[in-house]
């Protein structure tokens, strides 16, 4: 679930039990919150305690990848800017003890949230019950070779954060070396589909596709609706579904209770295939290529991924570069 939709479910559980909610987020989400934080949460309007726990991705002096290294400096500043009161646990015993009294004693006295920053490694490994496997045949590496080697050359490629664009990068790394024909969206989750309806629009007689992972569909749902209003007939919506944010250790999505075919069709796509076998994707292939988008394809996929996963290596703005450049020299599919 998207991060906001988090803090007003605590909201709503505190004004129905007068208890306060617990909210587990990244610091990448952190910014999804600042709405319902400033406008419902805060002390100048209903004045809700919530106690959130923020892992911190980014933290300056750290090694991390790109996406996380604005909001790693700016988390602390950002909830200062918030007046939200923080603390950093530390892995002693006794002090996380200290910060969660004073956290519970913030909360019952000045009924505002309350943040404990979380770094990595704080917690162990979680040895409880395994999230169960899901009941599907391909693998996210399947899907994508499939796909890859049934679309043209020249069609543009836009794919979501995590293992999506990791997996995409690694392979194209390891047949083409080159990668100017994919947009990584390494940061942003859920903002892939919107940024090929952006390019589609302006680039109508390219080919667009766009690799959407379930959890990052559902984050931002309401993109349906504007594919669907705005209509793209370039426009190839692919989403892998595992059922789980699995880049983020497999919490559960909501996706095995939405059926996303119906779900586009209702928001105005022209059409829409869940795909359970590789047999069933090689089948609409030649359906998907003639009909007019925007097209959804649900691929459902098993978990699953290599340990040592690249990453794209470049700085960012040289891979956007050469995506650019490629834009702007094809005009035909
Ligand atoms: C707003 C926001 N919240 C949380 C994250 C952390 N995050 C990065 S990847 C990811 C999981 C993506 O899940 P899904 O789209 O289902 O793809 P999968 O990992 O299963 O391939 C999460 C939660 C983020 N990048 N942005």
């Amino acid at each position: 679930m998207v991060e906001c939709e988090a803090i007003a479910i605590a909201t709503g559980y505190y004004l129905a039990t007068k208890k306060f909610g617990i909210v587990y987020m990244q610091n990448s989400g952190l910014g999804k919150t600042v709405n319902p934080l400033t406008s419902l949460c805060d002390r100048e309007v209903y004045s809700i305690p919530i106690l959130m726990m923020i892992g911190w991705r980014g933290e300056p002096g750290t090694k991390y990848a790109p996406q996380h290294k604005k909001m790693g400096k700016i988390t602390l500043s950002l909830l200062d800017n918030l007046q939200i009161p923080y603390k950093i646990l530390d892995p002693d015993i006794k002090s996380i003890q200290r910060n969660i009294s004073e956290a519970i004693n913030y909360l019952k006295e000045q009924k505002g949230p309350f943040a404990l920053i979380i770094k990595p490694n704080l917690f162990q490994k979680y040895n409880g019950i395994e999230i169960s496997e899901n009941k599907f045949e391909i693998s996210r590496e399947e899907a994508i070779s499939f796909l890859m080697e049934n679309l043209t050359s020249n069609d543009i490629i836009i794919s979501s954060t995590g293992y999506l664009s990791r997996e995409l990068y690694e392979y194209r790394e390891e047949r083409e070396k080159v990668h100017y024909k994919s947009f990584y969206n390494i940061g942003s989750m859920g903002c892939a589909s919107s940024i090929g309806l952006g390019i589609a629009l302006q680039k109508p007689n390219r080919r667009i596709v766009v690799f959407d992972g379930d959890g990052a569909a559902i984050m931002q749902f309401g993109t349906f609706t504007s594919l669907g209003k705005y209509k793209p007939a370039n426009f190839i919506h692919v989403i892998f579904n595992n059922n789980t944010h699995e880049s983020t250790g497999g919490q559960p999505t909501n996706s095995d209770s939405v059926d996303f075919c119906k779900v586009a069709l209702a928001s105005n796509y022209n059409s829409a295939y869940l795909v359970n076998k590789l047999t069933e994707l090689r089948e609409i292939v030649p359906e998907v290529k003639k009909g007019e988008g925007p097209i959804l394809i649900v691929i459902n996929i098993k978990r699953g991924t290599k340990a040592d996963l690249k990453r794209p290596h470049r700085n960012p703005e040289e891979y956007k570069e050469d995506f650019m450049k490629f834009l702007a020299e094809y005009n035909e599919k």
